[in-house]
């Protein structure tokens, strides 16, 4: 931007934004995120950074979600979404970073003259705003509101208490023309499960929906979601939502802690055995499922990397039913390399579907599963999506315009294009989609749990000095500074069957976290012990 115009700008967005804290805020692989006092000059910045990504994509719209997912309820946070629905790309992160922490006029109008401005000056910008139940939530909104419209954004749009994915959604389906509104979102999700299941399954004949399934809204933004999702799909699937806003945001329930510790959330209970349980984040980005077969067994946890082997499974042989048993489409799941190693190997090995790995983060995994014709990925976490290319919705609606089995899977695997929020991982879509997956399937949980068995593994924390002098390659799979550090990690790994072990500098925490897996509980505890022992020892 030239100096002129970001002087300008810069008046009227301190006029709109409170003064930084002091402590310096960094866009992470989360947005800004901290206790939610720290935020509001973040907020209102980034509400102007959306309408200037806005003004550079010529008018696209852009996204801004306040929301800080599973931290505890007395933090915040804020994230941008790109034109595509997706993250803001990342070469706009420094620039968040710098108008954020910008103090006084000069500064920031020195951050605005770095955001890139060819054909930005006349282009009217559109900006959709969302926001979580957070307490601090409205009044940081307000703020977004206030800062995009003084970087030109006439009326940002409010969407009002939406989920995440929500939120992204709703920017991808503005883009592309078609009605982009909450409703739209219900209407479309649900309309597309029924599509999926074309009449096969309805009622649950694989045993699956026989009972109403049960979803754990970790108390916040996805529990009122679900509710209306739930009237939308009336008689074809019955949720039954519990965490649903009565209990503390995040405490003892959420997609974060059933996938950590592998326990009932609160308002859970081995009397729920036998039940389907579902379990999102705070945001509704992120989804698992419990199991138990009997109350006296404990919850198997069904994790991003088996909603991955399901997907592989079911949309690979939707795939082949479509278009025949050599597609020339593509089919590949996208991994970190915290994924399980049973994972890998069932995937790869049990489905012969391509497996590429990514750094940790939504923003890594998205662009790689663009790779394929259909990118499935998913973090262990339970971060994930999948990706539908367009020569492949061109194959697939060709195929569905004729009769028979072929025809009829190519318009189920249309049906699931419309399911799946291609945006931005999404609990809500795939709740849907994981049923529908397994009614077509005919499967139970049980056999869902029996793809394979996950290899124990071990995560630690582990502090350093400074965690920045860990530096990584090969998708965080190979440490390559402090040049010390691979070689022992290489020895130890040496020592246990089925070993592996990587470690990597957090980007929301200021540690290094080591993940160690092998063939039994005491080796995967004892290789990460060794190795953490390496972390501390070389970074010392
Ligand atoms: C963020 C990422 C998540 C990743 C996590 C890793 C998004 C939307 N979220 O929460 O995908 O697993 O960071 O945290 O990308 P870490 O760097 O502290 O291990
Ligand atoms: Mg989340």
């Amino acid at each position: 931007m030239d100096s002129t115009a970001a002087s300008a700008m810069a008046s009227a967005l301190s006029k709109a934004s409170a003064a930084p804290p002091d402590v310096r805020l960094a866009y992470g692989t989360a947005g800004f995120r901290g206790e939610a006092s720290l935020l509001p000059a973040a907020t209102a910045r980034c509400g102007a950074l959306a309408a200037l990504r806005s003004r550079e994509k010529r008018g696209a719209a852009t996204g801004i979600m306040v929301t800080a997912s599973h931290n505890p309820v007395q933090d915040n946070g804020v994230k941008l979404a790109d034109p595509s629905g997706a993250m803001m790309a990342a070469a706009w992160e420094p620039l968040a970073a710098q108008l954020a922490n910008a103090r006084g006029d000069a500064a920031l109008a020195e951050a605005l003259q770095a955001v890139p401005w060819e054909g930005a000056a006349t282009a009217a910008p559109r900006v959709f705003v969302g926001r979580d139940t957070r307490p601090s939530s409205e009044g940081l909104t307000a703020g977004a509101v206030r800062g995009a419209i003084a970087a030109g954004c006439a009326e940002p749009t409010d969407v009002g208490v939406v989920t995440t994915p929500q939120l992204h959604w709703v920017v991808r389906e503005h883009n592309a023309g078609r009605e982009a509104t909450e409703e739209a979102y219900y209407a479309a999700l649900a309309g597309a499960f029924s599509r999926s299941l074309g009449g096969r399954g309805d009622g649950g004949a694989g045993g699956v929906a026989a009972q109403a399934l049960l979803v754990d809204a970790a108390n916040g933004v996805g529990a009122q979601a679900l509710v209306r999702l739930a009237e939308r799909l009336g008689r074809a699937l019955t949720l039954e939502v519990r965490n649903a806003g009565s209990g503390v945001l995040n405490l003892r329930c959420g997609a974060d802690l059933v996938q950590k510790e592998r326990v009932w959330p609160e308002n859970f209970s081995a009397a729920d055995a036998g039940r389907v349980v579902a379990s999102v984040d705070g945001d509704a980005d992120r989804l698992v499922f419990l199991y138990a077969a009997s109350p006296s067994d404990a919850p198997a946890l069904l994790d991003g990397d088996k909603i991955a082997a399901l997907s592989a499974r079911h949309l690979g042989g939707l795939l082949r039913a479509a278009l025949g048993d050599q597609p020339s489409a593509t089919v590949g799941v996208v991994q970190t390399a915290y994924a399980n190693g049973a994972s890998t190997r069932y995937i790869k090995d049990n489905l012969g579907v391509t497996v590429a790995v990514a750094k940790t983060g939504v923003k890594h995994l998205h662009p790689a599963a663009e790779e394929f014709d259909v990118g499935i990925y998913f973090e262990a976490n339970g971060h994930g999506t999948v990706l539908f290319s367009d020569k492949v919705l061109g194959q697939l609606a060709e195929a569905a315009k004729g009769e028979g089995d072929a025809a009829a899977a190519a318009g189920r695997m249309l049906a699931f294009a419309d399911m799946i929020n291609q945006a931005v991982g999404d609990a809500l879509s795939g709740i849907l989609m994981v049923e529908a997956m397994l009614r077509l399937e005919g499967m139970r949980m049980s056999d869902w749990v029996a793809f394979y068995t996950d290899l124990p593994s071990r995560q630690l924390k582990v502090t350093v000095r400074d965690k920045g002098e860990i530096k990584t390659e090969r998708a965080e799979t190979l440490c390559v500074a402090p040049a010390a550090l691979q070689p022992k990690i290489d020895a130890a790994v040496a020592k246990y069957a089925s070993g592996r072990s990587f470690v990597r500098p957090s980007g929301t925490e200021d540690i290094v976290r080591v993940y160690a897996e092998a063939a039994t509980q005491a080796d995967a505890d004892a290789l990460a012990d060794e190795v953490a022992a390496a972390v501390r020892e070389t970074c010392a």
